[in-house]
């Protein structure tokens, strides 16, 4: 009974720590997020399928983008477990990831994130307002180590926008 709580305590105290270390997480829309932010769907400039397995890993693994599109990504679960797909810097994949292997049962659901269960298909809209490199990754337990991951390269040279979404700065 103690022992639960502890460990309940413990996972609030892990939870709110990465709450404000990615400052997304929460599920808030902070504009300064790293990997850009959640789209809009009359925005989206661009369509791209992404399959998952149970060999776990993405195909394609390797995604190119332009600045500021709003990339829907249709995600596929083309294998016999639950997959999902996971947007972030590799920083707050790693983190995440450790906190989904101390609780394997914990249901987690945001803008960037989306779980699929065999095969079924989920979708996330998403716009990259920064050039670089964003991570992405299956967090299931065991999916991670075992390399279910991919990155998306984000090109410097502007894409066509759709609306506009302003963000401070
Ligand atoms: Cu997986």
């Amino acid at each position: 009974m103690k022992l639960t709580s502890a460990l309940a305590g413990l996972s609030i105290v892990i939870f709110s720590s990465i709450a404000s270390a990615s400052g997304d997480h929460a599920g808030g829309h902070n504009p300064a997020v790293a990997i850009g932010i959640p789209g809009k769907p009359e925005s989206v400039t661009r369509t791209i399928t992404i399959d998952m397995w149970d060999s776990m890993r993405f195909t394609p693994a390797t995604i190119t983008v332009k600045h500021n599109e709003t990339i829907k990504f249709i995600v596929r679960n083309r294998g016999k477990i639950a997959h999902e797909m996971v947007l972030g810097t590799e920083k707050e994949l790693k983190e995440h990831y450790e906190v989904m292997k101390k609780n394997p049962g914990m249901e987690h659901a945001d803008d960037n994130m989306v779980t699929v269960q065999p095969g079924k298909t989920g979708e996330i809209i998403w716009h990259f307002t920064k050039a670089g490199t964003v991570d992405f990754a299956c967090l299931l337990p065991g999916h991670y180590e075992a390399g279910m991951k991919g990155t998306v390269k984000v090109d410097a040279k502007p894409g066509k926008r759709g609306s506009t979404t302003k963000h401070k700065h």
